[in-house]
């Protein structure tokens, strides 16, 4: 009887995948991102890509060194322009609910810069014993399900993304209002309430009446997932083709800890120019400017 040779091919990576909502989102588990290995970790980009959000329980030993070095496998992490920092760890950005930590309104993470982060991966360090969840909506979807008409005149359109904060005045950038996503090459609404204040190409009031229909289009629960938290759970969000917001129903203490990942230019369709003229008495300003925290 021959002996059946020992194989040495690399086992492969043992994670437990299970979505989390018909639309977006999938809990992983048998993985510490501590100690993340290249096969685990082009399982986890190539998860993120098609759940959009992960959510990785039980990482009570990510130290924030590791959670940056996590980070830097997906690109030049972010130093925030402005958002308080965890002390020693620039790159790390806290959000604490007794310091206003509170992102209570549907975004995308910095889109009022030139050049928004990719993806973001947040450490719930402490929450609420309830309340305090947070929601993610999958573009794609929102994008998907507009009907053709409607995407054909969005089709090369652009979208200012602002922030009034005291610490940096204004901030401002333009983007296509339907992106194409760099790797999976799919179309995904790319306006949100915090930050787009208008599309310069129409009237303020077409404008105006255009966004606030893709707000709540893309908002819709038929897109999302809501995830409830315990302590030491680690969300990743591919920040491309999501919106999110945490629900603001608690009054306990909650703290988040945030790395996110530079290194892209939303891009669309060819440009359609030029931009609204205002003509009479229709001044063209754009009416909803955020002043929020700068999420
Ligand atoms: O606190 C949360 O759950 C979400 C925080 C957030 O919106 C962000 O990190 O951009």
């Amino acid at each position: 009887m021959s002996a059946t040779p020992a194989t040495h091919a690399p086992a492969e990576p043992q994670l437990h995948v299970q979505p989390v909502s018909g639309a977006i989102g999938a809990e992983v588990c048998g993985v510490d991102l501590g100690r993340v290995d290249d096969e685990q970790f082009e399982r986890i980009h190539e998860l993120m890509l098609r759940h959009l959000v992960l959510f990785f329980p039980d990482q009570h030993e990510l130290t924030p060194e590791a959670h940056v070095a996590f980070g830097r496998r997906f690109g030049e992490v972010e130093v925030h322009p402005f958002l308080p920092k965890l002390e020693g760890f620039p790159e790390v950005t806290l959000i604490e609910s007794d310091k206003g930590g509170k992102a209570d309104e549907w975004h995308i993470d910095v889109t009022f810069q030139p050049s928004p982060p990719i993806a973001s991966i947040l450490h719930l360090v402490t929450c609420p014993p309830a309340g305090g969840d947070t929601m993610w909506s999958n573009q794609y979807l929102a994008y998907e399900t507009l009907s053709a008409p409607f995407r054909e005149m969005l089709e090369g359109l652009t979208a200012v993304h602002v922030l009034k904060a005291p610490q940096v005045g204004e901030l401002s950038a333009e983007h296509p209002v339907v992106r194409v996503h760099p790797v999976t090459g799919r179309r995904s609404l790319y306006v949100t309430r915090m930050w787009t204040s208008h599309i310069p190409q129409l009237s303020r009031h077409e404008s105006d009446a255009v966004l606030q229909h893709l707000f709540e289009h893309s908002e819709q629960p038929r897109f999302s997932c809501r995830h409830r938290w315990s302590p030491h759970t680690v969300a990743l969000w591919d920040n491309r083709a999501t919106q999110h917001m945490a629900v603001n129903d608690y009054q306990d203490y909650r703290l988040g800890q945030r790395v996110t990942v530079l290194g892209d230019h939303p891009e669309g369709g060819a440009p359609r120019r030029p931009d609204h003229t205002p003509d009479g008495d229709e001044r063209y300003y754009p009416r909803r400017v955020s002043s929020r925290y700068g999420y």
